[in-house]
Formats: C-alpha cells, structure tokens, sequence
C-alpha cells in the first residue's frame, strides 16, 4: 500500500526513536529518566508532526502550482477525537511508533491515552464533518475545513448521584502539539454600527457599513493526514480576539473599563462551543460566532483565489465550492454578497450568479426546533447591513415566486426567508436554499422527506436541486485503528487494502458460515468485550459478565433517540425477573453513554434515571446477575473507540421520520454489531444493505406515525391496555429506584402520558419489547448469531465515508483528484 511504501522511504524505527528522544531533550527540556506519560506523548507527536508538516508543505505547493479547484467545508463543528493514533496509522507508521518506544520502556498505548479528544462538536454532525475531512485527504482531493477555534470543547460530563454535572471541557491547556498558528493570515471582522447610503456620481448607490466593532480572527491550523500519507490537508479553525483598534482610544481617553469590556467580547466569541445538539439556541452570541467564523473563512478564500486571479472574478466559482455544514454558517451568503456588491463593486446580477454557483447546502435535521432562525431585530444590530442584503435577496426571490404561483400570499408567506409574525424572523434553511445551486438531506429517507415536507415547493421551484448524499464513516479511525485485532484477522482474510475500498469487505461473507472463521471472529469479539469490561470495572467498579449479551445505545441523549424506550424495557425485564426468578432469558448488560443539553431537563431526567434504575438492578441479588445497566459517563470519541469494537447490539431505536441519518449505527455494524432499530434514517438503508435476516427491526414506519398522529394519538390507550407499560411507568412514580425521594423520576412519565408521548414511544413499546426476544434468541444460537455479525462487518461497504465523499464530488462539487508526489 502506499502507506508502506511511504513508511519505507520516510522513517524507520530507529530514526522514529531517535526523534522521539530529540524532542524529549530539545523541545520539552526533559530526558528519558524523567519523563511521564505526558512528556511521551508530546515527543511521539512531536516527531510524527515533522512527517506530517513536510506532507503538508508539499501538498499545500502542488495545489497552488496546479491551481486546483478546492472545496470549503465550513462547519461550525468538527468532533476530530484525539490525532496521534489517526496520524500513525494513516502514514503507516503505527507500528514504527509501537517498536521505537517498547525499546524506550514506553507503551504506545498508555502514550495514546495522555492525548485529550478535542471535542470541538456536538455529536453526528461533528463527527461527520471530521470522516470527511479524513476521507478528502484521503483520496487526495482539494480541500479545506473551516471552523471555530473553541476554547472550551463540549463539556465534560461527570455523574454525580445519578446526575449529569457539567465540567468545563478544556483542550489545550497544556498546549496541543498538532496546531499551528499562522499570525501572517489573520482576518478582521466587523460587527454591530450602522449603514450609510450614498450616491455617486453615475447615480449609482453606495452602501457604507460603518462598524461598531472590530475582532481579530486567528487562524489555527491543524494538518489532516489522509489515509497513505501523501495528501496532508488542512483544518483551519478561527480564534477571536481584540483588534485593539477602538479599546486604544477609549482607554486613552480614560474609559479603562469600557476598554476592557471590548476585549472581552471579542475573546468571548470563540471561548465555549454550544453545547446543544437539535435543541435551540437562539442566542446573540451563537450569531455573532458564525458570522465570525464564516467572515474569516470566506476572506481566507477570497485572499487565497486573488494570489492567483487578481481581481478577476470571472473564475472565482470555477475554483471554490464552499459547503455548509447545517445553517450555521448561512450567513457567509449575504457576506460574499456584502464583499461582491459593496467592496469589489460588482453589479447585483453578477455578484448573485458567483454565490449561487459557488455555495451548497447541508441539512441534517428536520426537528423545528433545530431549524435555525434569528430575529430580525438582532440581526439589525449585530449585522445591520447583511439584513439589508438579506431583504433584497428575499425581494428579488418573492418576484420570481410570484411569477411561478402569481398573486399566491400564502406561498409568499411560506417561501419567504422573513417569517412575518409576532417577531420578524430570518430563516436561515429558506436563505440557504435560496443561495446555493445543491441542497442535500444525509440518508435516502431523510431527503425524500426533506423534498416532501420541509422544502416541497423549493423542489418544484427548481426540479434536481434537492438531493441525498448518505452519510459515512472513515474505517481507517472506525475499523482499523479502533479494533486492531479484528483488522488483522480481516486482512489475513482478505488482504489489506479494505481501508482504502471498503466494498472488499463483502469478501468476509462467503466465509460467514465457516466455523474456524465465525470462532475467530467471536474470540476478537469477546476480547473486546473483556477489554470493556475491565474498562467499566476499573472506572465504575462495576462488575459484568463477558458472556452476556453487550447491548448497547450511545449517541446524545434526546427524546426523538428514544433513550427512554430501552429503559422501560430493562424494568419490564427486572420487572419479568423478580416474578419470576426463572425468567428465561439470556443474560444482558445494558450499556449506554450519552450527554445532556445542560438546558435540557427531561434529558437530564433520563439520565437520572438511567443510573437510578442501574443502581438498583446491578446491586438486586434477585436478578442473579442476569441484567446489568451501565451508564458510561463522559461519552466521546475516544470513549466510543473503546465501546463500539465490544458491542454485540446496537439500539437504533428513534420514532420513524426523526434521526436524520445516524452514523453510531454504521460504526457499530461495521464492528460487527447486530442493529435492533425502527425503519429511521440510515438505518433503512443498513438493513438493504445486510438483507433482514442480520438485522431486527421493529416499529412504525414513518407513514404509520403519521397516521397515528393524524388520527389523535392517545399514549393513555396503551396505558391502560398493557399491563406491563402500565406497571412500570407507575413504577416511576413510587420511591423503589429512589429511596426516600418518592417521585423523583416522574417526569419521564408525565412526558408520556400527560405531555401527550411527543415521540410515541408507548406505541412502540410492544413491537421492541419483542424484538428483544428475536435478538435473545438469535444469539443463543451462537453460530446464527456468529454469521450475523460477520455478515454486518461484511455488508458495510456502502457506509465508508470516501463514497459519501465520492457522491457529493459527483453530484455536487465536481472537484478532481491531485496527486502529491511524495
Ligand atoms: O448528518 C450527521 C448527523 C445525522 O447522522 C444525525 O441523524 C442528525 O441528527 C445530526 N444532526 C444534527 C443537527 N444539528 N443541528 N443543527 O446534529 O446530523
């Protein structure tokens, strides 16, 4: 493979050793005696820094000297993980690393676990923007990933008497050794102040925006190794700071607080992520965060095009494609038209024609409350003339709906990017799929449901502009990095090159009945098991039994994920159990890992009772160890490293219509997991993928939850008519999981019930509840079971994220590949 080939040219064990042992002694001061695990760690980066700075440099030379048409993936998240096991593997040099420090005394493994996740995201979208960006490099397209430098990631998240308690996350506080500064392209950003109209002497109109405030964005790079090592990319993130400009004068006239004030709203802006995911946050300062980040990015790129094209835009959407990852940087729209119209003096018409061909648009949600709009009023005071841009793109548009659907109010109302109501509002996806020539939802199901009922008269308006692009994973950090041992047996199987070609993988099926080959793969499992296992004891004290069934459920914790679903289930099983001490079942642990919104309470009331229930269950002699509940705390990436590779059920158990895509789901099946889920999101598409055999689904389709909800859901119906459901929700409500704080977990039934089941979970519970017992079954049967798992490993070509990648470099971006020769 090329990541041999470049290993064997680049460095070897001793020079790998030998540069460890130079920036232990000339960049951290310390020797081989002294050093901890930490003072490794930065060495080992260290020395595998300079690989991937020189393959940057020269990849950054070949893509100027070649002029390349280069995408912009600007994401106001990007969840990377830790990048010295990524960047070790995808230069081939892992196991260069491993030898170099075992003749140190040092163990790559405890050096890997030094490196803090730099969990600049959420979650799905996040992380999806991080398998890309690892997928371009990878297969050495042009590109670049334009974020924010947050100081503090998203929160840590510690469990304190059941509770989730949020901990300031803080990445770099004893430096990171991957990025770089580059003080030489450091943009300025304008906020708040007002608009001057002038005239010029041709008549012409000349808008003025007279700032009311000036932040410093810094850039921040962190190289993006693709997978053999010759393509480095790179993840530019901005930092915000005072320009210093307007504190002077009012410092030198003695405002000394006031000053100081304005420093700190600049260093404000890119302090703390938002730590909501598909729940609002419609705060001035999450505005203010995109605007910055997508003005530096987009002067970045301007600046970038001009050292090549001067001031001939004629070929500015030849060269650049800039994808928007979700709404949020949306508003990079009205300022390339800002910077177009305003500042470079192009005429309207031409200025709209570079922004329509150069912008798409991802949409990853169709929850309303994670549809993004702003009131127009804070828009008029932070970005005063963008609202005016925006008021003329909306006028321009009404004229072109009224020629489609002539004197229609009501779809003028509908269509319009101002929502007119008690507050006039922006809507930031109308904006978006105004201004961009592709709009793409992220699973098959999603954007036929986006086409049908989010944007189904923007789909008439311009016929093929909605289009899908399924979601994917990098296997290199999913597969191969994540479970070495499982990777080694594969590519005994298979060969080696299914990183690169993940379809190769459907090579593993035809031995899925061969009983050496179903035993191996089981052993891998169960050795993965056993390391979780020891994981959970060590952290939690918490004993399980690797023979058990590993059920596990790990993603943010919202109600549409239904979280609550799998744990009425687990009390009907405890419930099954203490009535009969012979319940037959196959024994289970439950694991879960899942943060909070911190404004969140029902998710916080899950999570609550999560551990409530675990409490209880794990510590009953009664159950005979035949159900455990594991609540991991702190679920990130690193932690979901360690969980997927042990994991023997995967519960993708959302309401029909509501996750958009999911990508846990791929990881798990690609680790041979089997799915227990509803016909949602990818999830529809991994069971095309691996036949209905391998995979349980169970539940409404999203057509029966509409037609249950048009026809008036009742969650009493259920209530009232299953014994079971009724038991252990009125469970909730006793002091059993509790003790002396009766009542501390009702809310979850009060949701259900009186809060009208927004989520139809009572709907389902029947249909999981039996799903579970075809997945108890099944895995009893151990070669059945065997043979499903393999099957799931073998069938999950179609989720890498380099055909994602491929997909949107067809349909949308049309980028070509560059080689760099090494
Ligand atoms: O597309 C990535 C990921 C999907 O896999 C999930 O299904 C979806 O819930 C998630 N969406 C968000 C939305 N956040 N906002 N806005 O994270 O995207």
């Amino acid at each position: 493979t090329s990541a041999k080939k470049l290993t064997e040219v680049s460095i070897d064990k001793k020079d790998f050793k030998q540069a460890v042992i130079r920036h232990l002694h000339s960049t951290l001061g310390t020797d081989e005696n002294k050093a901890n695990n930490h003072a490794w760690w930065k060495a080992t980066c260290a020395a595998m820094q300079e690989q991937v700075l020189e393959g940057l440099r020269k990849t950054q030379k070949t893509h100027y000297l070649n002029d390349t048409r280069a995408v912009h993936y600007l994401s106001a998240e990007f969840l990377m993980g830790r990048l010295l096991s990524n960047n070790l593997q995808n230069f081939g040099l892992f196991e260069v690393a491993q030898g170099a420090l075992k003749e140190l005394g040092v163990e790559l493994s405890d050096v890997l676990e030094e490196e803090p996740d730099m969990a600049l995201g959420n979650g799905g979208l996040g992380r999806l923007a991080a398998c890309f960006i690892d997928s371009l490099a990878t297969m050495e397209l042009p590109a670049i990933g334009y974020g924010i430098h947050y100081e503090h990631g998203l929160f840590r998240q510690e469990i304190h008497g059941g509770a989730q308690i949020e901990r300031p996350d803080s990445w770099r506080d004893y430096g990171n050794p991957w990025e770089i500064c580059r003080p030489e392209s450091i943009q300025e950003v304008s906020l708040y102040g007002y608009v001057e109209t002038k005239y010029g002497d041709n008549g012409r109109i000349h808008k003025e925006w007279h700032p009311g405030a000036i932040v410093k964005g810094v850039p921040w790079d962190i190289p993006i190794v693709g997978y053999g090592g010759n393509t480095v990319n790179v993840l530019r993130l901005w930092q915000s700071q005072s320009s210093g400009y307007f504190n002077w004068d009012v410092f030198n006239a003695g405002g000394y607080v006031d000053a100081q004030r304005e420093n700190v709203l600049a260093e404000t802006i890119s302090k703390v992520l938002y730590p909501n995911d598909e729940t609002e946050a419609g705060k001035e300062l999450r505005l203010i965060q995109q605007y910055f980040f997508s003005s530096c990015s987009l002067k970045d790129i301007i600046r970038r095009y001009k050292r090549a094209h001067g001031d001939d835009w004629s070929r500015f959407a030849d060269q650049v494609v800039i994808q928007l990852n979700d709404t949020h940087p949306a508003i990079a729209i009205p300022e390339l038209m800002r910077i177009l119209v305003d500042r470079a003096e192009l005429d309207w018409d031409s200025a709209w024609n570079i922004c329509t061909n150069v912008f798409a648009y991802t949409n990853h949600t169709l929850l309303p409350e994670a549809l993004e709009k702003w009131p127009a009023r804070m828009f008029e005071k932070i970005l005063p003339r963008h609202l005016e841009i925006i008021y003329e793109i909306n006028h321009r548009f009404m004229a072109l709906v009224d020629k489609q659907w002539p004197n229609d109010n009501a779809m003028k109302a509908r269509l319009s990017i101002i929502e007119e109501g008690n507050e006039k509002m922006v809507r930031m996806g109308h904006l978006s799929v105004i201004g961009s020539f592709a709009v793409n939802g992220v699973a098959e199901i999603h954007s036929r449901l986006v086409k049908q009922n989010l944007f189904p008269e923007f789909d008439q308006l311009w016929p093929g502009k909605l289009t899908n692009v399924t979601n994917g994973i990098t296997p290199r950090r999913w597969l191969k990095a994540c479970n070495p041992e499982l990777s080694k047996l594969i590519d005994k199987k298979i060969g080696s090159d299914w990183p690169m070609d993940l379809d190769k993988l459907q090579g593993l099926a035809k031995h899925a009945d061969n009983k050496t080959f179903q035993k191996q793969f089981m052993k891998v499992k169960q050795a993965n098991k056993q390391a979780l296992a020891d994981e959970i004891k060590q952290s939690m004290g918490i004993d399980v039994d690797v023979n058990a069934i590993f059920d596990v459920q790990i993603k943010r914790l919202h109600e549409y994920k239904r979280q609550h679903l799998n744990l009425l289930h687990i009390m009907a099983l405890y419930r099954r159990l203490l009535e009969d001490p012979d319940y037959d079942m196959h024994p289970r642990v439950f694991i879960f890992g899942a943060k909070a919104a911190p404004g969140y309470k029902l998710a916080k009331d899950i999570i609550f009772a999560i551990n409530k229930v675990a409490d209880k269950v794990n510590n009953d002699p009664r159950v005979n160890n035949k159900l455990k509940v594991v609540f991991m705390p702190n679920y990130r990436v690193s932690l979901a490293e360690k969980m997927i590779p042990a994991t023997d059920v995967s519960e993708q158990i959302s309401t029909a219509g509501k996750e958009a895509s999911g990508t846990g789901n791929m990881k798990l099946a690609l680790n041979g997991a089997v799915t227990i889920g509803t016909l949602d999101g990818a999830n529809i598409e991994i069971a095309e993928e691996v036949g209905d055999d391998n995979i349980v689904i169970f539940g409404m389709t999203v057509e029966e939850v509409e037609a249950l909800k048009a026809s008036g859901y009742n969650p009493y119906d259920y209530y009232y008519n299953d014994a079971e459901i009724k038991a252990v929700l009125d469970w909730l409500e006793t002091d059993y999981f509790t003790p002396g704080q009766p009542g501390a977990l009702v809310s979850i039934k009060q949701s259900l019930l009186e809060g009208g089941d927004p989520y139809m979970v009572l709907a389902d519970y029947q249909a999981y509840s039996e799903a579970h017992k075809v997945i108890d079954a099944a895995y009893r049967d151990k070669e059945r079971w065997a043979r499903m798992a393999i099957i799931n490993t073998a069938k999950m070509g179609k989720f890498t994220s380099d055909r994602s990648i491929r997909d949107y470099v067809e349909k949308i971006w049309k980028l070509e590949s560059c080689k760099v020769e090494s």
